[in-house]
């Protein structure tokens, strides 16, 4: 994330000042930072933009169906290519649309620029046309936000934007054009002088901190590296692996984190949390010391917090300063950039060996085995002739296999993905952790597709969730950016319906969706049809469409829609609706009532009954 941060003066760069207007400065903006996509639908206010958006060899604009569709889109190419993502709307609605993506992205730590047009500068504050305040809306979901009613300002306020969703902790920015300067007459100069006097990221870790804590893991008898998604984002996964494999300490990698080690890795325990493996959530549980490592001790992980790895020590590494103590108190706090901060402790804990200091894990060894054996992720095979929703994703990764980035939507066929898909590689797996944001998949997937043509990608989505965003296939179709989607149709908002199931007397108030199999005595709406019928959407919208029923024909569907690749594909896998998530730690309990699956509460050996 850092060739996007170097706006600021290069040397050897040949200073530009050049008359135009505020629209074509702008352009020429985006161009200077290296924004190669822009992903956006125009309108009135920041229709000078597009005008020479036009002409622009370097920026592809790609023209979505919902500005939501394009906020998704850059956080999926920001996550998939290690860029900054951009998208861009017209004032009012437009603005207002995205903000759902960008609190999606703030949650997640995700760098776009979002770049709106505002009505001209005269009336602003006046309740004019399609006038909404998107600075004050989107205050507390952006790292930063402009309002712009200056033209000269425009070089240096893309600069600065660029820089500041890239470095330090990623994010978004908003940049909120007045109509007037993208009108007026201005220069353009280049490069600029960033005015960020309050902003300098700490990256380099403090050396005694970075001591205490490789003297730390080496003495712990039952420690845990528990990595979250500041380690991908910090391109820290190769450092990662050499501390865990110098010292043979057990690793978990969080939702946001799959793929920073390798699933088929030894030392991999699996996914903490709320639908974490045992083993993962165990040893947080019974562990001497957690050493969190860009990761925020979210609740979705912690469960109950005052239960939470009660007996553990803590070391928290993060780049935000602000995360530290905020949840659970560090014994060992160090601040820094992740990349920095596990090159630091290789050498100090490699210093330690050399001081004599020899770790001993193996008691603990012996246990998180036992626990990763008695209580492996699993699930109950369907009814007979029906497709499980595990086993249909857990194909799709064994015959689309690890090179391949996967985005999901939020429900159970998230979770299932998480589980059942095999991540070997960092940037390989998009999905919406912190917000965990409904209709996510599809234009996150086109977003990576667009980075990354050459990638496969894949789009694990529910039913309920593909009703939200769909219609960016239409952007996809017409823009080659043939990605795939797997509809997991369970007929429901699965997810939902679980905790209904599991929470509400199983009384399933508005969580069917009447798209897939009979439910409850609920006959399909007309016999025989599918509302909507998924197959005819997607042809509707350019790709093909295909469906799948029977667990025999499993194998050819994915195959034939891997070969596919002049349109996008969706296959509406027909799944049955009763299939549960598990394990799981039910919301407000301590992660030691975690349930392996229905009425299974694991003996760790200290049940009390
Ligand atoms: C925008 C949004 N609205 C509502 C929710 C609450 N919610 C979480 S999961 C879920 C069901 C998702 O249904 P589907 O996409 O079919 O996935 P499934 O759980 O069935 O796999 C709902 C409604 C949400 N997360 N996001
Ligand atoms: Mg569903």
């Amino acid at each position: 994330m850092t060739e996007q941060a170097a706006a600021a003066p290069q040397r050897g760069e040949t200073p530009i000042a050049e008359p135009m207007t505020g629209a074509q400065s702008l352009i020429r903006s985006l161009e200077a930072v290296g924004a190669e996509t822009v992903f956006g639908i125009p309108g009135g206010a920041i229709l000078p933009a597009y005008d020479p958006l036009m002409d622009s060899t370097k920026v592809r604009h790609i023209l979505v169906r919902h500005e939501q569709g394009a906020g998704h889109a850059a956080t999926g190419y920001a996550q998939a290519t290690g860029k900054v993502g951009v998208c861009m709307a017209t004032s009012g609605p437009g603005a207002t649309n995205l903000v759902t993506p960008i609190a999606d992205a703030y949650m997640d730590s995700v760098p776009i620029v979002a770049i709106t047009g505002q009505v001209a500068s005269a009336a602003i504050g006046t309740d004019a046309f399609q006038e909404a305040d998107i600075c004050g809306i989107t205050m507390p979901i952006t790292k930063h936000n402009y309002l712009v009613t200056d033209p000269s300002e425009i070089p240096r306020v893309i600069a600065e934007a660029f820089h500041i969703a890239a470095t330090g902790r990623p994010g978004p920015v908003l940049v909120d054009i007045a109509k007037d300067a993208l009108q007026a007459r201005t220069v353009f100069r280049w490069p600029v002088e960033q005015q960020l006097p309050g902003y300098r990221p700490v990256t380099k870790p403090h050396a005694k901190q970075i001591r205490e804590a490789a003297r730390m893991l080496t003495s712990a008898k039952r420690p845990v590296l528990y990595v979250g998604g500041g380690v991908i984002k910090a391109g820290a996964t190769a450092e990662l692996r050499i501390l865990a494999e110098l010292t043979g300490a057990p690793v978990v990698t969080t939702l946001m984190a799959l793929g920073a080690f390798p699933d088929t890795h030894d030392q991999h325990l699996g996914m903490p949390g709320m639908h974490g493996s045992v083993a993962a959530v165990t040893a947080l549980q019974k562990s001497d010391l957690l050493f969190a490592l860009g990761t925020r001790f979210d609740d979705r992980v912690t469960g109950r917090l005052d239960g939470f790895a009660p007996l553990a020590k803590i070391v928290h590494a993060d780049i935000d300063p602000a995360e530290i103590g905020k949840n659970r108190i560090a014994d060992v706090p160090i601040v820094g950039d992740a990349r920095e901060i596990l090159a630091d402790l290789i050498q100090a804990v490699q210093a330690e060996f050399a001081a004599g200091t020899a770790v001993d894990y193996g008691d603990w060894w012996v246990q998180l085995n036992g626990w990763r054996k008695t209580y492996p992720v699993g699930w109950d095979p369907a009814p007979d002739g029906m497709l499980s929703p595990q086993q249909v994703i857990e194909r799709i990764g064994q015959l689309v296999g690890p090179d391949a980035i996967y985005a999901a939507g939020v429900g159970q066929h998230q979770m299932w993905a998480s589980q059942f898909l095999t991540f070997e590689k960092p940037a390989t797996w998009l999905n919406s952790g912190g917000a965990g944001t409904m209709g996510y998949a599809v234009p996150a997937a086109m977003g990576a597709k667009a980075g990354m043509p050459d990638t496969a990608v894949w789009a694990i989505d529910g039913d309920g969730c593909f009703q939200m965003t769909n219609q960016e296939l239409v952007t996809c179709a017409l823009n080659n950016i043939p990605i795939k989607v797997a509809v997991i149709n369970n007929g429901s908002l699965g997810m939902v319906r679980q905790w209904q199931t599991l929470f509400y007397d199983q009384r399933y108030s508005n969580t069917v969706l009447h798209s897939g199999p009979e439910h409850d005595g609920i006959a399909q709406p007309a016999q025989g049809t599918r509302i909507p019928d998924f197959v005819k959407l997607s042809e509707a919208m350019g790709c093909y469409g295909l469906r799948c029923e029977r667990p025999e024909d499993l194998d050819a569907v994915i195959q034939q829609a891997m070969a596919l690749n002049d349109a996008p594909v969706v296959i509406d896998f027909i799944v049955h609706q009763d299939a549960m998530v598990w394990p799981m730690v039910a919301a407000g309990t301590s992660n030691d009532e975690i349930l392996a699956a229905r009425n299974v509460r694991p003996d760790f050996g200290d049940n009390e009954e």
